[in-house]
């Protein structure tokens, strides 16, 4: 009921502004060097509409870019993520499966308003998110310590954080955002004092790393499911970080005590299996971080898309 046919809208965006370490924005050129593209046209047979406007993203880059609210890169961040926003929407409006490749993760202020959108007017229907992270991304433009936008995405997203029109983030306006209800986190393992205190406030649904040794990553995912409800849209924004820096060492917050990589490659396929799935992020994938890592990371980084798209073991 959701996408039509094998359509594929792919958006690369090397955008590392969310954060202060370069090299996350090569993520999505790495990934495509080591096969993903032709690996989704003939494994898994989809019609591919690639936008290439790598470009054009820089263009966008503001000269004068102060601190707003205590965040870096404000206006950059701004610039990037209402462009990406419209892209994402007219792949999802058109019924296209959405493949977006970070960069850091400030950019599902884009990708996830631009589906969110999307998916109101061409099903009537309110998006779920399950968003695969060591951190939570939902510190406040006052409640974040670093300023970094890549820990705040999901309080525009959620309009637990909002911006008069004007301001950077203004055009975030409630037909493109998410309810707090329907956000679902897996893998947790770093969440930030006044994070905690939002997820607590607001009945936010969460399994943390402790919930996956408890009862199991398949458990989990039930749980997770079951939560969200079948025949609900899902938007995946899946951070590397997730994974455990013994599987994912190139990533600009690596967090010990991670998934494994199968427990990350579960998760998506579990996702997929519902026919629910309508995008897809991988964001975080930073090969400048590591030496040996760099290969490793990018590696896991196909393979959780893969999964997501679709590839079966048997
Ligand atoms: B990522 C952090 F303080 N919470 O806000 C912050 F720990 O997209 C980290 O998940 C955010 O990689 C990590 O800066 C953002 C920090
Ligand atoms: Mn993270
Ligand atoms: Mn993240
Ligand atoms: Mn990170």
């Amino acid at each position: 009921f959701l996408s039509k046919g094998n359509e594929l809208g792919l958006v690369a965006v090397g955008f590392s502004g969310g954060q202060c370490k370069p090299g996350v924005d090569a993520a999505p050129m790495a990934l495509i060097e080591s096969g993903l593209v032709d690996q989704l046209k003939n494994d898994l047979e989809y019609d591919l509409h690639y936008d290439d406007q790598v470009h054009s993203y820089s263009d966008l880059m503001p000269k004068d870019d102060p601190e707003h609210r205590g965040m870096k890169n404000a206006r950059a961040v701004c610039a990037v993520t209402k462009k990406l926003s419209s892209q994402v929407y007219e792949h999802a409006r058109k019924g296209r499966f959405v493949l977006t490749l970070g960069g850091d993760h400030s950019i599902a202020i884009g990708t996830i308003s631009g589906t969110a959108k999307a998916i109101r007017e061409r099903l009537c229907r309110d998006m779920a998110v399950i968003w695969v992270d060591a951190h939570a991304d939902i510190n406040t433009p006052e409640s974040s310590d670093s300023g970094n936008i890549h820990g705040m995405p999901l309080a525009f997203l959620t309009g637990l954080a909002t911006e008069n029109e004007g301001s950077p983030f203004g055009w975030v306006t409630e037909d493109k955002r998410i309810s707090p209800k329907k956000l679902v986190y897996i893998g947790l393992r770093d969440v930030d004092r006044g994070e905690k205190k939002i997820l607590r406030e607001n009945g936010i649904k969460a399994f943390s790393m402790h919930d996956i040794d408890r009862h199991g990553i398949g458990k989990v995912m039930d749980m997770a499911l079951g939560w969200i409800g079948s025949d609900t849209p899902i938007h995946l924004s899946f951070d590397i970080d997730a994974l455990d820096p013994m599987w994912a060492p190139s990533t600009g917050t690596a967090v010990r005590g991670g998934l494994t990589l199968r427990e990350g490659d579960f998760i998506a396929e579990c996702v997929h299996e519902t026919g629910s799935l309508v995008a897809l992020d991988l964001v975080e994938v930073n090969p400048s971080l590591e030496q040996q890592g760099a290969a490793e990371t990018v590696r896991a980084g196909v393979s959780i898309v893969r999964c997501a798209l679709g590839d079966t073991l048997l």
